[in-house]
Order: C-alpha cells, then sequence, then structure tokens
C-alpha cells in the first residue's frame, strides 16, 4: 500500500515538474513584481504560536517547526493566508497537503505553479534544506495567532494630549494643507514636509512600516497606520505637529480612515485589519475604540466560509453616514451605516475576490476597487447602496486611489495601472452624459512594463503619471512616466526621477508614488532605498515636467507613500 502510494506521489511530482518547466518555457508564471509584491513579511512572525502535531504528517522538531512557522509568515502568509485556507495563493490545510505528500509539494515550492507559486528554488530565494522544512511544514496544523479583542486595544490606547489641553486655534504658520506626510517605512516613522518650504517639520513616531496616512474630514488631524496596526492620530494645529493619541487595533493592518458626512466630521475614526480579520470603530477625537465587526464569513460567488477575510481599503462615503470597507478574501464591499453603533446597519454588496485598493471617480459617487487577482474593477454605488458594475481589465490592477481625467471623448474617466502587465485601463465615469461608456473599459494605454503600483493626475494637471516600482528593470523602476491628456494616443514621455534625485549610493532607487501639491502644478515622487542607503524626494513641475527640486536628508530613510493633507482630505486624485 505505501509502495504504491509513494508511486503515486512521484507521478504526480514529475507532472508537476514538468507543468513548471512547461510554464517556465512559455514565461508564464510569477512574475519578480508580482513576488516582490505578495511576499513582503508580516508582523504575525512576531506572535506567540503553538505548534501541534498532526500525526499523519512527517515529524518536526519544535525548533524547525519555529524557523519554517517565521519563513511561513515571512514569504507566504501574504498569498496562502494567516490560517493557510488560501487568499490569493491555494488553500494548503493539512486535508490538502497531507494527502499530496513530502516530495510532491517539494517540487511545487522549488519550481512554482502556472496558477502563481513562485519557483522558490530556482530562484534562489530557499536552498533544499529550506524547501524541505517548508514542504513538511505545510503538512502540520497551521498554528493560529491570538485574537485582539477590546480589552487589547485599551490597554494599547492612549491618550497623549486630552482633546481639553490641545490648541484651540491653529498654533503655528505652516500652510497645511500644503503639508505632506511621509511613510519612513523601516523607521517606523512619518515625516511631516511643509509642501511651501520643502522643509520637514517634524519626524513623528508611529506603528512599523506605516502604510497610509489619510485625514479628518476638517484637515486638521491626521491618521497613520502602521502594518502592526497601530494607528496615530497627529494635531496639525500644534505649533510643532505630533503625536495625541495611538491605538492598536490588532495584530496586522492596512487601512485607516474617518467620517467625512455632514454632520460626523471628525466625529468617528475607523480602521480595518488583516489580522485577525475585523474593522473597528474608534472616536474621531482620541481613538477611544467603539465597536468591533469581525468580517469572517462567507465568499461571494462559492457561499464558502473563510475564516481570515482580511480589510483592504476603507473609505468614507460623502453620500451617507457610511464608511465603505472592502473586504479581500469574500469579495465584499460592506457599507458600514454609523449613525447608530448601537445597532449598526451593514449593507453587503459582493463583488470579486481579492478587493484590494480603490479610489472615488471624480463625482465621488462611485467607489472603483480592484479586486486584483480576479482581474476586475467593481464600481459601487455608495448613493444606491450597490454594486454598478464590474470591468474586466488588465492582469492584477493596482490603482492606489487611481486617477480620474476628463477624457475628449469618452467623458470623465477613472485609471488604474496593473502589476501584471504594462497597460493602464480607462474606465468611463459618467452613466448620465457618457451612458455608453459608463463601466466600460474605453481604452488601454501602454507603459514600459508591468510592475505599476500607483497613478495620479490633478483636476488642475493636463498629465497623468504611472509609475513602476516593482518592475525589475532598474531602467523602468527608476523613472516615471507621463501621458498627456489631451493626446493619449501620443504614448508617453520617461522623466529619470531617479538620476534627477543624484544619490550617491547605488541603491534601489524605486520611484514611488505620485502626488500633488494643493494647488495642482507640482508632482512629489519618492526615491525608495534600502535602509542603509540614500534615499531622497523628488518635485516634478507639472506644466514643463522638469526638475523643480530635490529633498535630502539624512532622516529620510526609506521614504515611500505619501500624501497631501488637502488633495487626501477631500478625495482629489
Ligand atoms: Fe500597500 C495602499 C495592502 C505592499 C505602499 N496597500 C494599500 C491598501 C492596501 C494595501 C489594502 C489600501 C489602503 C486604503 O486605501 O485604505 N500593500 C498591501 C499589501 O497587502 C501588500 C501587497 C503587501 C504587504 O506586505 O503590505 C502591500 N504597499 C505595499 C508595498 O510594498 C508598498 C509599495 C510600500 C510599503 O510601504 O510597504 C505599499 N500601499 C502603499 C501605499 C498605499 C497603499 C503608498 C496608499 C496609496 C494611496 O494613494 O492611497
Amino acid at each position: 500500500m505505501k509502495a504504491i502510494k509513494t508511486v503515486q506521489h512521484l507521478a504526480l511530482a514529475a507532472l508537476a515538474m514538468a507543468a513548471a518547466t512547461a510554464m517556465a518555457q512559455a514565461g508564464k508564471g510569477v512574475s519578480q513584481p508580482e513576488m516582490n509584491y505578495q511576499a513582503g513579511g508580516s508582523p504575525l512572525v512576531n506572535e506567540p504560536m503553538h505548534q501541534s502535531n498532526n500525526p499523519k504528517a512527517p515529524p518536526m522538531t519544535a525548533a524547525e517547526f519555529e524557523k519554517a512557522r517565521q519563513t511561513y509568515f515571512e514569504r507566504c502568509a501574504g498569498c496562502h493566508g494567516v490560517l493557510r485556507k488560501g487568499a490569493t495563493g491555494k488553500p494548503l490545510t493539512p486535508d490538502i497537503t497531507t494527502a499530496k505528500g513530502t516530495d510532491y509539494l517539494k517540487v511545487f515550492i522549488s519550481y512554482g505553479s502556472p496558477a502563481g507559486m513562485p519557483n522558490w528554488l530556482t530562484s534562489g530565494e530557499m536552498n533544499e534544506q529550506e524547501v524541505d522544512l517548508m514542504a513538511r511544514y505545510i503538512q502540520h496544523e497551521p498554528p493560529t495567532p491570538p485574537e485582539f479583542g477590546m480589552a487589547d486595544m485599551k490597554k494599547t490606547w492612549k491618550v497623549i494630549v486630552e482633546p481639553k489641553d490641545r490648541p484651540k486655534k491653529k498654533l503655528n504658520n505652516y500652510n497645511i494643507e500644503n503639508i505632506f506626510s511621509t511613510t519612513l517605512r523601516d523607521t517606523g516613522e512619518v515625516a511631516l514636509i511643509d509642501g511651501d518650504t520643502k522643509q520637514i517639520i517634524n519626524i513623528v513616531k508611529t506603528g512599523y512600516a506605516v502604510h497610509i496616512s489619510r485625514l479628518s474630514a476638517s484637515g486638521r488631524y491626521l491618521f497613520v497606520i502602521g502594518r502592526d496596526a497601530k494607528i496615530n492620530m497627529i494635531d496639525l494645529w500644534m505649533e510643532k505637529p505630533d503625536n495625541v493619541a495611538e491605538i492598536r487595533v490588532g495584530l496586522e493592518a492596512r487601512s485607516v480612515d474617518t467620517s467625512k458626512f455632514k454632520g460626523y466630521e471628525d466625529k468617528l475614526a475607523i480602521a480595518g485589519s488583516y489580522w485577525p480579520p475585523q474593522y473597528t470603530i474608534m472616536d474621531g477625537d482620541t481613538l477611544e475604540p467603539k465597536k468591533i465587526v469581525s468580517t469572517r464569513g462567507m465568499v461571494v460567488g462559492t457561499q464558502e466560509y473563510h475564516p481570515e477575510p482580511r480589510v483592504a481599503s476603507i473609505v468614507a462615503s460623502h453620500f451617507k453616514p457610511e464608511f465603505v470597507v472592502n473586504v479581500k478574501e469574500t469579495g465584499k464591499t460592506l457599507m458600514v451605516d454609523y449613525s447608530n453603533l448601537d445597532a449598526l446597519k451593514v449593507t453587503e454588496i459582493g463583488s470579486a475576490p481579492f478587493l484590494h485598493d480603490g479610489g472615488w471617480d471624480s463625482s465621488k459617487r462611485y467607489f472603483m476597487v480592484a479586486a486584483n487577482n480576479s482581474n476586475k474593477i467593481a464600481a459601487i454605488d455608495a448613493k444606491e447602496g450597490k454594486l454598478a458594475a464590474i470591468t474586466e481589465v488588465g492582469k492584477i490592477p493596482h490603482p492606489g486611489r487611481g486617477a480620474n481625467l476628463l477624457h475628449p471623448k469618452f467623458g470623465p474617466v477613472w485609471a488604474t495601472g496593473h502589476l501584471g502587465d504594462d497597460t493602464i485601463s480607462l474606465i468611463g465615469t459618467d452613466p448620465k452624459k457618457h451612458k455608453e461608456y459608463a463601466f466600460k473599459e474605453v481604452a488601454k494605454l501602454t507603459g514600459p512594463g508591468g510592475g505599476a503600483l500607483f497613478i495620479k493626475s490633478h483636476p488642475k494637471s493636463t498629465h497623468l503619471y504611472s509609475d513602476a516600482p516593482l518592475n525589475p528593470d532598474p531602467k523602468i523602476s527608476q523613472s516615471i512616466v507621463v501621458y498627456d491628456i489631451k493626446d493619449l494616443d501620443k504614448g508617453f514621455v520617461t522623466l529619470p526621477v531617479a538620476e534627477w534625485a543624484g544619490l550617491k549610493d547605488d541603491g534601489a532607487k524605486r520611484v514611488v508614488q505620485p502626488e500633488f501639491n494643493k494647488a495642482g502644478d507640482e508632482v512629489w515622487f519618492s526615491v525608495w532605498s534600502a535602509k542603509n542607503k540614500e534615499s531622497a524626494l523628488v518635485i516634478v513641475d507639472d506644466k514643463t515636467l522638469t526638475l523643480k527640486a530635490v529633498i535630502k536628508d539624512p532622516r529620510l530613510i526609506t521614504p515611500t507613500g505619501h500624501f497631501n493633507v488637502y488633495n487626501t482630505q477631500h478625495d482629489i486624485y
């Protein structure tokens, strides 16, 4: 019996190897940009978890299990999920993996698969021992990180400056609407930079690897969230803007926003977490946690249970007292009515799995959200509280918040770039005056290559900017491309932004995230190198597409995202 099983396994392993080879020959499978993006480390690597032995799985010592667990959370959890129930990667629960066996799994880990598994051995990312370790590890029960509920949150909650002790009026001379909040990814800080003088106002301590900055409706408070789910609330009215409150809402997170509907300005904040899968509504003045809601539930379409649907992007509706909460694995957008937290009403809108990032169309009625591994954009109608349409786009759309343009023929369109191909999709967003183009992919622009993450324009600009920081070719990842909105067929011009930074080191110098200033006449970019290398911010004149300024400072370590106060506050992009 055992011999038959071994023969079957070897046959399967041979098949897998053949598939992997065919894939390599066909140039398919996971591209370097996709791998760079998905295989980001998870802060859960540091959480205590317990080994439980599966008698059917090959034995592992406690030390081996711990080493494999760390590797899993550093490299695999982003795609396969914390509990290995599957996310953008396949499920890897012991019922599936023990049936396949160690030899088969080793082949998959080593050579990858056409469905998107990276080739960890042949790419040199893992050696044979590590591959063997991981093949055995995934046959054991997945260790579960702890939950994080109200009591845990309260323990981390700090009001640093009580609302009554905060300034009654703005105490500084900064033009706060033109301040930029720049993530310093690897130092656990954000840099607040005066957009007028280009001087650093303050370096504020935050959680680990802040992901985004968002503004309160009034523009006074800036909220940032770290990958470790720590939120910092910064008061821009202080003489030197700094933290006034902080809290952790989970163990891993990416999104934060605040209530924007009339009558609720600055009243509430919300944050979504990856682990535990939940969102938390907080007091907008102090971050006191008020309500925690789990997102565990059924996947759209299959209606199968998913134990860890992560909360991806969140925005505040301008039409109703609602937060728009996008849940990745279940493919659902939740319209969370915050007008009565004791009788919370949630409208659940199903679209497609792996909802990730997105932004408003120019009317701010439709939230355009990327279902990234489904290659779709879902348009959520915030006025009617329903799905307006799903549009097929290119491979792995990644808009950031996207870009809104007034197209000469198609009227208002919203644009997204792609991580997995070299195109930019334009989608019509005006069902009233341009009905025939509404929610259709009306045009595809061609860019220099895949690996694009962020795209941006501004109502006062006639340019569309797209980065490609994850493209493996440094010539592409270190520059930016610009399209003329009045003549999109002309193609793009390339700006050598990293070269303009004039950095002394040979770092990666990835150019990331275009962001306009308040006036809409200059565009800021991060030139992102490793922690021990020099980085910079480069500012381009939008009219002439020439270099306007370079900001360098030893404190600007690993700058990534940057957010202009006014544009972020008013959702201008
Ligand atoms: Fe992001 C937005 C998740 C990797 C920089 N990123 C988002 C959002 C989500 C997300 C859910 C939308 C938040 C919102 O609008 O509410 N990002 C993830 C990941 O899960 C992923 C793939 C892997 C990870 O481990 O985090 C990931 N992201 C990255 C990066 O590697 C980037 C380039 C650099 C970094 O700082 O880690 C990066 N993500 C950003 C930025 C935004 C963002 C700058 C905000 C864009 C905007 O214009 O709003």
